[in-house]
């Protein structure tokens, strides 16, 4: 388990009534709103290629506890998300009674989806008890959470934003901004790429592959901005940060590979292009040339920003099935075919900020403690300080 102070489970199948989060350990007195919450579900909702599904959805948030006059009160937060495509579903996902006549079971499972290993594991003969669950609409749940923790770190002025850089396998060319200006590019663009002259042809490239029965992944970036040095800890396996945001994304639906800072290609290049230099300035401090590293050494934060990367693989249900064997027939038939997406890479974008959050406000708490956000924000000044001074 990655998470130290906050705890936070989800329930809900995809085409069930809805989806739950309980969320435990954020301090009482964090102003929040079901608005600040919305913002977020719907930023989720966008991006181009996307299938009828979110035509249908429009999420909203609705707090169940542990918020009271606009304020957090320290209890567990509960909060549920209802699906209104559940109308559509009531008699195949009702919790009593049985399936109606002519109902047919999900019995052709999809190669990349938990259908089959699933099914097996939990003694299934109809495979929509294991892809209910195991959809990436679950993701909305944690944007939700999320969408908490993004609202508690701002109050130490922690950021946190994301862009897609690969698509489809095609790499949007690198624009020379800042990270916080690439996400205010990305949240203008469909695709949520920060160059907006390749919005078409990213699009097209989604169009073609719809049009071929296809589906597209891609690499997604998630930074955090103005975290202090010192979160997480080089003492123990399971304190230390990247290890834990690495577990964190990698949990989320269709996540396949993980990299803080230039990961994969420090394996091919001579220390003295790896690592981040140091320098010192009176109003400064310490800080760094470069930060090839994404922001963490010895599993600490160093002060510079947070970088992850994610590659998402393309979503499992292909308009164009490939071959799958059917449960009961045992013969080779092709993999159903479910309403999808043929590409989901902008939305996962929005649930590895979501994750990232996640993780930071627990490393947050675990080094500053506190049940209240005064008492939280008085330590992290006190923190701030030693800092400055060191
Ligand atoms: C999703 C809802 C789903 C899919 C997608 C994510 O809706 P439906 O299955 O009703 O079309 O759009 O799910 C998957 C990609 C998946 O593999 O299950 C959502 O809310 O994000």
């Amino acid at each position: 388990m990655s998470l130290r102070v906050l705890r936070f489970l989800t329930a809900g199948e995809s085409h069930g009534k809805g989806l739950v989060a309980i969320l435990e350990g954020i301090p009482a007195n964090l102003e929040l709103s079901a608005e600040e919450i919305n913002r977020e579900l719907s930023r989720r909702q966008r991006g181009y290629g996307r299938g009828g599904r979110m035509k249908i959805e429009k999420d909203r948030v609705e707090f169940l506890s542990g918020v009271r006059f606009g304020k957090t009160i320290g209890s567990p937060i509960a909060m549920a998300i209802w699906n209104r495509d559940y109308e559509n579903w009531k008699e195949k996902m009702a919790t009593e009674g049985r399936p109606l006549q002519g109902y047919t079971p999900f019995t052709r499972p999809r190669p990349g989806h938990a259908d089959l290993a699933g099914g097996i594991k939990y003694n299934q003969r109809d495979l929509r008890n294991i892809l209910e669950r195991s959809s990436a609409r679950e993701t909305a749940a944690r944007v939700a959470v999320g969408a908490v923790c993004k609202k508690f770190l701002s109050e130490f002025g922690i950021k946190i934003g994301s862009y897609i850089r690969v698509l489809g396998g095609y790499k949007v060319k690198e624009m020379p901004i800042d990270l916080w200006s690439r996400h205010l590019k990305a949240e203008q663009s469909e695709v949520r790429i920060p160059n907006p002259l390749e919005d078409n042809f990213v699009k097209t490239l989604i169009d073609k592959a719809k049009e071929k029965g296809e589906t597209l992944g891609g690499i997604i970036e998630v930074f955090a901005l103005n975290v202090p040095p010192g979160l997480g800890s080089h003492i123990q396996w399971d304190r230390r940060l990247d290890g834990r945001i690495a577990q964190a994304m990698m949990s989320i639906q269709a996540i396949k590979g993980v990299e803080i800072g230039n990961g994969f290609e420090t394996g091919f290049l001579p220390g003295s292009k790896v690592m981040d230099e140091i320098g010192w300035k009176e109003d400064k401090g310490f800080f760094r040339y470069t930060n090839r590293l994404g922001g963490t050494e010895g599993g600490i934060t160093n002060g510079q920003p947070i970088v992850v990367r994610i590659a998402m693989k393309p979503i499992p249900t292909l308009m164009s099935p490939l071959r799958s064997v059917d449960i009961n027939t045992k013969e080779e038939v092709k993999a159903s075919r479910e309403r999808s997406d043929v590409t989901a890479v902008p939305a996962a974008s929005v649930v590895a900020e979501a994750m990232l959050a996640i993780v930071l406000t627990d490393v947050l708490l675990e080094k500053l403690g506190g049940d209240f956000m005064e008492e939280v924000k008085e330590r992290f000044e006190l923190y701030l300080k030693h800092v400055s001074s060191f």
